[in-house]
């Protein structure tokens, strides 16, 4: 059996409407994989949405998603965040729930002693026993958290998950976004599995009575923060997490997110929003290196383009200092077509680190050269597209001084 374990989506939370795409792609890609990979059930501990009512745009992908996951049959099954609560169950959450794609597992009723008691609900076809408790706004949580009645809860048999959304300070991380924190020792003891929200990193750590506590992190971003850590590499994704009558697996589960030169053409129209370019000279250089993506990704006529919308004088902007770990061609000059070629692969050579000496300087060149040649070759009149593709492919192979028998 297996569970998947998502949280901090925040959908709604992009502004811009590429941003908003990958919103909503990420997600997309979660949900499919979920049904590909036949989870039993999904569990979504809080900010599931940037807020309690986000826009119809929002609501509408949400609900469209939702009742897929609802025509597979699998179960969701969500406590509140931090950004999506509502204290008088006013959120788009409500609405899935009440119409049944998704339940809400807090089950609180409190005592005449002032404590809390949580009931759980069963996941009808795994007979998991599933606890939780929403996220508050700040500073309600904890005392929240120290009038619950954990006896009951730790006392119950049964594989059992508890729901929660909060920061544990044995947990904490250097990002310092989320807050507060509390003590683990809050949390009720001897679940098999703790499915925490809130931290935006993925997190998964064993303590003696908490055996298994887990942060999926943000696939994508909920703070203008996890934009920036996405392009420095940070992974994101979703767990999914296989169970007999115990724990197997842990497994996270990465979703790639956004091309890194998305992200810096967001940060440049961020940065250029703010000033006022109006019968200005504007100089803007971007220098950095680039962990993923090209640097001809980078789309300098767009910032050029706003600017000069908004009546700049002069607009100059310079690149040549960004760089990408990835391989990029750069330009180069020359008299004619095939001056232009070698000089090409001369100025690029350098960026390729292969053992094969015949690759690299100027035997390389060479070969490129050749292999240049065979493959701008045209198609013969009446040549069938199979024999044109194999006549091509046996060519450089014969130029690599490769063995094509196989192939
Ligand atoms: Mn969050």
């Amino acid at each position: 059996m297996r569970f998947a374990h998502l949280s901090d989506i925040h959908l709604g939370f992009q502004k811009h409407e590429a941003l908003q795409k990958i919103e909503q792609q990420v997600f997309e890609k979660i949900f499919d994989q979920c049904i590909a990979r036949k989870v039993d059930f999904i569990l979504i501990p809080g900010d599931l949405f940037h807020v309690n009512i986000p826009e119809m745009r929002v609501q509408k992908f949400a609900f469209a998603k939702f009742r897929q996951i609802y025509d597979a049959e699998i179960p969701v099954y969500v406590v509140y965040g931090s950004h999506d609560f509502s204290p008088v169950s006013n959120s788009v959450i409500d609405l899935l729930a009440e119409v049944g794609y998704i339940t809400k597992v807090t089950k609180a009723t409190s005592s005449d002693d002032g404590k809390i008691k949580l009931d759980f609900l069963v996941d009808k076809k795994t007979g998991v026993k599933i606890a939780g408790l929403s996220g508050l706004k700040v500073g309600k949580d904890r005392e929240y958290y120290e009038k619950l009645d954990s006896s009951s809860l730790e006392a119950e048999l049964g594989f059992k998950i508890f729901l929660f959304h909060g920061g544990i300070s044995e947990m904490k991380t250097e990002s310092g976004m989320e807050g507060e924190h509390m003590p683990l020792s809050l949390l009720p003891r001897y679940f098999d599995y703790y499915a925490g929200g809130h931290m935006h990193k993925f997190n998964a750590q064993k303590f003696d009575d908490h055996p298994n506590v887990v942060y999926p992190g943000t696939p994508f971003a909920g703070y203008h923060s996890d934009l920036e850590d996405n392009a420095k590499g940070q992974k994101r994704g979703f767990v999914i997490v296989e169970f007999e009558d115990k724990i197997k697996s842990i497994e996270f589960i990465e979703i790639e997110n956004t091309r890194i030169a998305d992200s810096v053409n967001k940060e440049l129209q961020d940065k250029i929003r703010d000033v006022d370019p109006t019968q200005q000279v504007i100089i803007i250089k971007v220098q950095g290196e680039m962990t993923k993506g090209k640097t001809a990704d980078v789309d300098i006529s767009a910032i050029r383009d706003e600017l000069n919308l908004k009546g700049a004088l002069v607009v100059n902007i310079n690149k040549n200092q960004l760089t990408s770990k990835e391989y990029s061609i750069t330009e180069a000059k020359g008299a004619n077509k095939e001056e232009i070629e070698i000089n090409v692969f001369s100025e690029n050579i350098g960026q390729l680190r292969f053992e094969q000496k015949n690759l690299v300087g100027e035997p390389g060149v060479q070969l490129a050269k050749k292999l240049l040649a065979g493959f701008v070759q045209q198609k013969l009149e009446n040549e069938k597209n199979a024999d044109y593709n194999a006549r091509i492919k046996k060519n450089a192979f014969g130029i690599l001084g490769l063995d094509t028998d196989a192939s």
